[in-house]
C-alpha cells in the first residue's frame, strides 16, 4: 500500500489550521470578555486627583501616589474621602481599590480596635472591616511584621510600616441617588498620629 506522504502532511496542516482557528476564537472571546468589564472610573492619582474627590492631598508611598493620608482624629488631615460620580447610568458595578493601612491598625477584640467602613450616599454600608493584617513585634511600632514597606506621613514623626489590602466589592444600583453614585471611604483609627490610611488604584467597572 502506497500512502501518499503529501496527503498525510496536508491532513496535518488542516489539523493545524483548525487548532489555530480554535485558538483565535478563544482569543476573541477573551478579548470581548475583557472589553465588557469597562472601567468607568480608573484613578491611580499619579497625574493628580480628579475633581470628583472631596480632597486633593496625596502621599508618596515607595514611589506610588496615594490619596491621603487620612485620620479622623487629627485635624491636620481629612477624616474621610468622598467620591461623587454624577451622570452615571444607574446599574450594578464592581468597585476595587487598594487600601493602605499605615501604622499598626488593631483588629476587633483589642481595646484600641479600629474600623474601616465604606458607605454609599444613602448611608448604606458597602464594606465594614474590623480585621487588619498590621502586626508589630513586642508592641513596638518600629518593628512591623509582614508589612509592604515603610512610610513617613506628616502625622507621625517617624517611619511606620504600611500594609496594603486589595478590596473588590459589588456596588448595587440601589446605592445610587438618581444618576449620582457617592462613595464615602471612612477609616476610624483610634490613634491620632501612628495610625492613618490612604487609597490607591480606585476603579469602578461594569461587570
Ligand atoms: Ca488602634
Amino acid at each position: 500500500m502506497d500512502r501518499n506522504p503529501f496527503g498525510l502532511r496536508k491532513e496535518g496542516r488542516m489539523r493545524h489550521s483548525r487548532v489555530l482557528f480554535l485558538a483565535l476564537c478563544l482569543l476573541a472571546l477573551a478579548v470581548s470578555a475583557f472589553a465588557d468589564a469597562t472601567a468607568v472610573v480608573e484613578h491611580d492619582f499619579s497625574k493628580g486627583v480628579p475633581a470628583q474627590w472631596s480632597t486633593r492631598q496625596t502621599l508618596s508611598i515607595d514611589g506610588l501616589t496615594a490619596l491621603g493620608p487620612f485620620n479622623e482624629k487629627n485635624s491636620a488631615v481629612p477624616g474621610k474621602a468622598e467620591l461623587t460620580l454624577r451622570g452615571l447610568p444607574k446599574r450594578d458595578y464592581v468597585l476595587s481599590f487598594d487600601l493602605y493601612l499605615i501604622g499598626s491598625w488593631d483588629s476587633e477584640g483589642d481595646k484600641l480596635a479600629d474600623t474601616f467602613t465604606l458607605y454609599d450616599g444613602n448611608n448604606g454600608i458597602l464594606l465594614h472591616m474590623t480585621e487588619f493584617p498590621c502586626a508589630i513585634e513586642n508592641n513596638d511600632e518600629s518593628r512591623p511584621v509582614g508589612h509592604k514597606g515603610l512610610v513617613r506621613t506628616q502625622l507621625s514623626e517617624r517611619e511606620l510600616g504600611y500594609w496594603v489590602v486589595p478590596v473588590r466589592i459589588a456596588v448595587e444600583s440601589d446605592s445610587f441617588t438618581g444618576e449620582t453614585l457617592k462613595l464615602v471611604f471612612w477609616g476610624k483609627p483610634t490613634a491620632r498620629r501612628v495610625e492613618s490610611w490612604a487609597l490607591a488604584n480606585v476603579r469602578l467597572e461594569r461587570p
